[in-house]
């Protein structure tokens, strides 16, 4: 059999696939969390790190950023948090021998799972130039190499400085202002790869690129409509909101081309009946859409309520406030007048009653919440798509009103505070002023380069320093080929983790890996005991404050990393007090008071009732800082995927048993695949037409207008009830597939959920 990358290595046991599940957690959720958690950091520790997840006085689960309820309950995590918890507080530590055991080249050829299993990154580790091994490094030492390599180039924008969105707050502070000290804007972060369309969409429609709900807003919603998420897997805490909302009486209606078991029923480990029953039935309505029909969709929509309006004017739309708030209205009118029907059902692949019903829906519902993720972001069109929902939402006054509003769902547990605290390729002229205000340095005015720009900048050696602060580069982004040619060419990579991962062993002519204290861990600096904070996704900011002892007494915490790199780049003559940041993280909270909007008082009010809520235009008054003053209806335009015949559209999702690029597990447990990942999901009527068969192990092929043949191979069909037309596979092992340069328009996010593939019998 042919194969083109490290493989899952870790059972031996054979891929076995089964029935999907068609609800998801109770009784198995929590016994596979308990599971890892024991395997992983024992039982003792286990107790004493689970119990202080997402509570007042403990961490912030990294697993997502769905918000903490109001009344918390004692377990306040779920089977997925549990895992990442576990795979943090690891008991194994990585032994300085392992660096001389094992070369660069031995462990390119390992296995994302595998080398998350080699425990705690312990002590800082060195490449030299030309050498094909690690080797364990002082801290000093560390930061010199990385001072003399920047001060060495010849402008401040041939290095690239990256977050993972699990840095804090406070660390993410002082990074994006030790760059733009430094002198660059060049600040990629995974956002870039995640939420960015939702970002740029909502900037331009409402003035903020932010959820306008809050947790309490879910239980007074009459529907919600999911679009293009699977909360079941990857923001488990967010079904017991939809089950509390679902016994208020709310609808909900999910859109998806996967029947995602979470968003079918659930069954909620907090409530007896939850682990005994049959759970509570979720969706009122399942559209199972083809991928990249939401706008099709959306678009079909705007159009009958517009229509609704017309037929009994002054009943439907919300003119009042449309009148006063909005703008674009007339325009919007006109566009959906001639919607052309029939596209609408090729592209969605839904029949006119499914719309109808919904339409339907939504125009008998008071109060509406949209929520989405990934579905809707990684398209070549996503912009427009989410800014036809929030015309959805507005044409019924469906912003700034409790139980109603527009609602991402952030993946990264702090990539929404990291986006406030600056770190932006693109920042905002006013932010940019405060900084110089508060620091009296001039700061970068252009933009800098996003992810996908940071990739070709390095692959065309323009790029030659490579930082990252957490995250997984190379493994996240799209082109996999590409990323990794681009990364090794640097000079010189950096990599700040807590363990060992691709982008690690994939190195630039010299490289660092810096090991950091976690969430779960004490953070202990001079002045005493210090917590960190982070905003959710509907920009609740909390503290976060670890328990365990530090897995090595040589890690150093993020800002201690950040505050040193500056220190030995910048030298003495700096005029910002660096030493003073990792010795006492409210001194950092004072400058973030002083110029990031909504943190006034940051000490006092984060110390307050475990935390505040940012103060929000639309959600809060109904005001919309756009350049008008108004929030903005769109004319959206349609332009359909083609796939040509004997083609399917793919999409890379994630398993339940992973964390981005993190991999827990080999298992799927909801869609029914064991001890792999090496999979596709097909339709079966597509599966017979394309003359193959479940079991059968093929090459994916990508096709896109450069001609470059992208593959990887040896995946193993599954036959899968995924929407006609459709293929799915997971997320790393698929990047490979989706072009660099194929980007959704104005976020430049990759296109993840839409690849056309060819899929070829795989032969020995
Ligand atoms: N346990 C766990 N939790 C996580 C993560 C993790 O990896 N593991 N990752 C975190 C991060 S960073 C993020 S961003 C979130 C991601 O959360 P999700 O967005 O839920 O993640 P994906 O697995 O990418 O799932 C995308 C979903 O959208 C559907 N979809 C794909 N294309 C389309 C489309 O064209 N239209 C519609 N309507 N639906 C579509 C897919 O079938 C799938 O259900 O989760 C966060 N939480
Ligand atoms: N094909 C495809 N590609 C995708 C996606 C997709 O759906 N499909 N999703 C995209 C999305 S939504 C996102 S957000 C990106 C994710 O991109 P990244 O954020 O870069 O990737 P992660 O896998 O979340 O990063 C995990 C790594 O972070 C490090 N880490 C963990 N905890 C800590 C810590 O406390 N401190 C530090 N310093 N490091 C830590 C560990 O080394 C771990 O290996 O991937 C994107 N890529
Ligand atoms: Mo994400």
């Amino acid at each position: 059999m042919k194969h083109d990358a490290p493989h899952d290595d870790v059972t031996g046991g054979e891929l076995s696939v089964g029935r999907p599940e068609t609800w998801a957690v109770g009784v198995p959720g929590i016994v596979h969390s308990l599971e890892h958690a024991y395997r992983e950091m024992g039982v003792r520790r286990s107790l004493t790190a689970l119990l202080a997840v997402n509570q007042k006085d403990g961490f912030d689960c990294m697993s997502c950023a769905w918000p903490d309820p109001p009344d918390r309950k004692h377990a306040e995590f779920c089977e997925n948090g549990a895992k990442a918890v576990a795979w943090e507080a690891d008991l194994r530590r990585i032994p300085s021998s392992f660096w001389s055991e094992h070369s660069l080249g031995d462990l390119a050829g390992r296995s994302e799972h595998w080398l998350g299993q080699q425990g705690r990154l312990v002590e800082p580790l060195y490449r030299e130039a030309g050498s094909d091994h690690y080797r364990p490094i002082g801290w000093d030492q560390a930061f010199a190499v990385i001072a003399a390599e920047l001060n060495r180039l010849e402008s401040p924008d041939e290095a690239t400085f990256y977050t993972s969105g699990r840095t804090s707050n406070e660390a993410a502070f002082v990074y994006q202002l030790f760059v733009r000290t430094f002198g660059t804007n060049n600040l990629p972060d995974c956002s870039n790869m995640c939420h960015e369309s939702t970002s740029v969409a909502m900037a331009d429609a409402i003035g903020v690129g932010k959820a306008t709900v809050t947790y309490r807003d879910f239980a007074l919603a009459d529907l919600i409509v999911i679009m293009g998420q699977n909360p079941g897997t990857n923001h488990p805490r967010m079904l017991t909101a939809l089950e509390e909302a679902k016994r208020s009486g709310t609808r909900i209606v999910a859109v998806n081309p996967l029947p995602e078991a979470g968003l079918l029923r659930f069954k909620n480990p907090q409530r007896p009946r939850g682990i005994v029953g049959s759970g509570t039935a979720l969706a009122d309505q399942f559209l199972q859409i083809r991928l990249g029909g939401d706008l099709a969709l959306l678009q079909a929509l705007t159009a009958r309520v517009l229509a609704a309006e017309d037929a009994a004017p002054g009943t439907v739309l919300d003119r009042a406030f449309l009148d006063e708030r909005c703008e674009g209205l007339e325009a919007l009118r006109a566009a959906r007048s001639t919607l052309d029907e029939e596209a609408v059902l090729a592209a969605t692949g839904l029949r006119r009653e499914e719309i109808d019903e919904l339409a339907d829906r939504y125009l008998r519902a008071d109060r509406t919440i949209i929520c989405w993720a990934m579905g809707l972001t990684q398209h070549r069109q996503a912009v427009a798509t989410i800014r036809e929902a929030i015309n959805l939402l507005l044409l019924r006054g469906n912003i700034g009103r409790p139980g109603a509003g527009a609602c991402p769902v952030r993946g990264h547990s702090n990539v929404q505070g990291d986006r406030t605290m600056g770190i932006w390729e693109s920042p905002e002229p006013a932010f940019l002023d405060a900084l110089e205000a508060e620091f009296g340095i001039p700061m970068p005015r252009h933009d800098g380069y996003d992810v996908v720009e940071s990739v070709r900048r390095m692959r065309d050696g323009d790029v030659k320093v490579f930082f990252g602060l957490g995250g997984n580069f190379v493994a996240a982004v799209s082109d996999t080929t590409v990323a990794e040619a681009a990364l090794a060419r640097t000079r010189l990579s950096v990599q700040v983790s807590t363990k060992l991962n691709r982008s690690h062993v994939i190195a630039g002519e010299q490289a660092l890996v810096l090991p950091a204290l976690g969430r779960t861990e004490l953070d202990v600096q001079a002045s005493g005991p210090q917590f960190v904070s982070v905003e959710d996704t509907v920009s609740m900011v909390h503290p976060s404050a670890g328990r365990l002892p530090p897995a090595s007494p040589l890690l150093l915490s993020e800002v201690a990393i950040v505050a040193r790199l500056a220190i030995a780049t910048l030298g003495d003559a700096s005029p910002v007090d660096w030493r003073s940041f990792e010795r006492d993280y409210d001194v950092i909270r004072e400058h973030i008071a002083r110029t990031v909007p909504g943190h006034e008082r940051y000490n006092e009010r984060i110390r307050q009732d475990g935390g505040f809520l940012l103060h929000q235009g639309p959600r809060d008054d109904r005001r919309f800082p756009t350049p008008s003053g108004r929030a903005v209806l769109a004319c959206t335009t349609f332009e359909p995927l083609v796939c040509p015949p004997g083609r399917l559209l793919l999409q890379t999702v994630r398993s339940h048993d992973q964390f981005n690029t993190t991999v827990y597990g080999m298992d799927d447990r909801y869609r029914g695949i064991r001890n792999g990942r090496r999979v596709v999901f097909v339709n079966p009527e597509d599966l017979e037409a394309l003359g193959l068969a479940d079991g059968d192990v093929v090459d994916i092929h990508s096709e896109w207008r450069d001609g470059v043949d992208r593959v990887v191979r040896a995946f193993r069909v599954v036959a899968y009830p995924t929407a006609r037309g459709c293929a799915a596979a997971y997320f790393p092992e698929a990047n490979g597939l989706v072009p660099l340069d194929s980007v959704a328009e104005a976020s430049h996010t990759p296109t993840s959920k839409a690849v056309v593939v060819r899929l070829e019998l795989n032969t020995p």
